[in-house]
């Protein structure tokens, strides 16, 4: 049984409390023994059964409600609930938030009429096109062009590690449209899976298994009633998503770290060595004592983030990505001593350990490797600290 003292932290109230017990009860029930056999099948099943429940509605903020709107800490506890039971539905709900990110957050009125209700329910599942072979982390970079053609924009070029691709209906894709150069020259457009030029060039496989593709767009016609916001704004909507949902993989991490530390605890108690449990070298104690502060210290961290957000801060750059770099650094230190207590068996293939420990590490390269966050941190503090007139 996971600690659940944080809930009582004062980033929650009631409605946080009730979702996270009610997501635990749920996941316990649908997500044991699930089949992993076919990851895309998986994937689609959890993205339908995430939508038919219930949950996917926190995703994406209902168009038809003028008050609904994205509550970060809510969509941490998800991701939190869901990475402690299962990695891929934490990826399955994940994916369906960060694709239609930017429809929620930048969207025209019928961009998030059409698309919102199908991701809500489960039955589109969305994807986030930035990356590409030479422009991971450099988003400034991207060489993908949008080129204007009467009505129409042409897409031309190529994404990769695109999470979702080969079985998303719509992508959400960056291309430079040329406005400007580097960060000011891009646009986003919603781009449906189906539109004739895109296709699944490669199926990236990796250790800790999920839908992956790189995509190829070769004179890919899309109206230009699909672009979102206005042409050179791209930039700013994608790191905007990602000031949204950066906080959340923190929070998948952090799903992932407390399983471990969970299930070294109870390999602790029972475990017997020199004629006592585990628990009783102090060695493995204080194993014990850094895996459960790094959990506490990831939490404060997410949900202090996730609160800033929500309480209205225009942007939480700052705050998202110590959340994200902190909590994904220290959850791999959690599991690795989570694999060290379990001894041989924290190896073995099938063991929750063993799978923890390749599901995390993604999570330090994705949204922003670990490396990214320390430049944001670091430009932010400097920034500050040249404004007050320096020190
Ligand atoms: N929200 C809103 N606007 C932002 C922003 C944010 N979080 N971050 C930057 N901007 C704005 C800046 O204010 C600047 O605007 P002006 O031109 O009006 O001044 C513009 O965007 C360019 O910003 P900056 O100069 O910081 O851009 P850089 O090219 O130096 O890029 C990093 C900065 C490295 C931080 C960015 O490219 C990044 O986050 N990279 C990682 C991307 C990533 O997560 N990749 C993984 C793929 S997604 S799975």
């Amino acid at each position: 049984m996971s600690d659940k003292s944080f809930l009582s932290w004062p980033f929650f109230d009631d409605s946080h409390r009730v979702l996270a017990d009610d997501l635990d009860s749920w996941s316990t029930e649908k997500l044991a023994g699930l089949d992993h056999s076919d990851t895309d099948a998986t994937c689609r099943k959890l993205v339908a059964m995430l939508g038919q429940d219930g949950w996917l509605r926190y995703s994406a903020p209902d168009p038809a409600d003028p008050d609904s709107r994205i509550d970060v800490r809510k969509l941490c506890l998800i991701r939190e609930t869901l990475a402690r039971h299962d990695g891929l539905a934490d990826f399955a709900f994940a994916m369906q938030g960060l694709g239609a990110g930017s429809i929620s957050l930048f969207g025209s009125d019928t961009q998030r009429e059409t698309w919102l209700p199908r991701t809500r329910a489960g039955n589109a599942i969305a994807a986030f096109a930035l990356s590409e072979p030479r422009s991971g982390s450099d988003v400034a970079n991207i060489e993908m062009t949008a080129s204007k053609d009467g009505d129409d924009y042409i897409l031309e070029g190529e994404k990769t590690w695109i999470s979702n691709g080969g079985i998303a209906d719509l992508y959400v894709v960056f291309a430079r449209t040329g406005d400007a150069p580097g960060a000011r020259g891009l646009s986003a457009f919603i781009v449906p899976g189906d539109t004739p030029g895109l296709e699944i060039a490669e199926r990236i496989d990796v250790i800790a298994p999920h839908p992956l593709a790189r995509l190829e767009f070769k004179n890919c016609r899309v109206p230009a009633t699909a672009m979102i916001g206005a042409s050179g704004q791209g930039f700013k909507i994608a790191m905007s998503v990602l000031d949204v949902f950066r906080s959340t993989v923190g929070a998948a991490a952090l799903g992932f770290a407390r399983r471990a530390l969970d299930e070294a605890l109870t390999r602790a108690a029972k475990r017997e060595l020199f004629g006592a449990p585990l628990a009783e070298l102090q060695l493995v104690q204080g194993q014990l004592a850094e895996m459960t502060l790094d959990v506490d210290a990831s939490a404060l961290l997410i949900y202090r983030a996730a609160w800033t957000k929500d309480r209205g801060a225009p942007r939480v750059t700052r705050e998202a990505a110590m959340a994200k770099l902190y909590a994904t650094e220290a959850a791999q230190s959690v599991i690795d001593k989570a694999v060290q207590i379990h001894g041989g068996d924290g190896v073995r293939c099938g063991q929750i350990v063993e799978s923890l420990y390749r599901e995390i590490r993604a999570l330090r390269i994705y949204e922003g490797a670990s490396e990214v966050q320390k430049v944001v941190i670091a430009r932010q503090a400097l920034a500050e600290a040249a404004a007050s007139g320096g020190s």
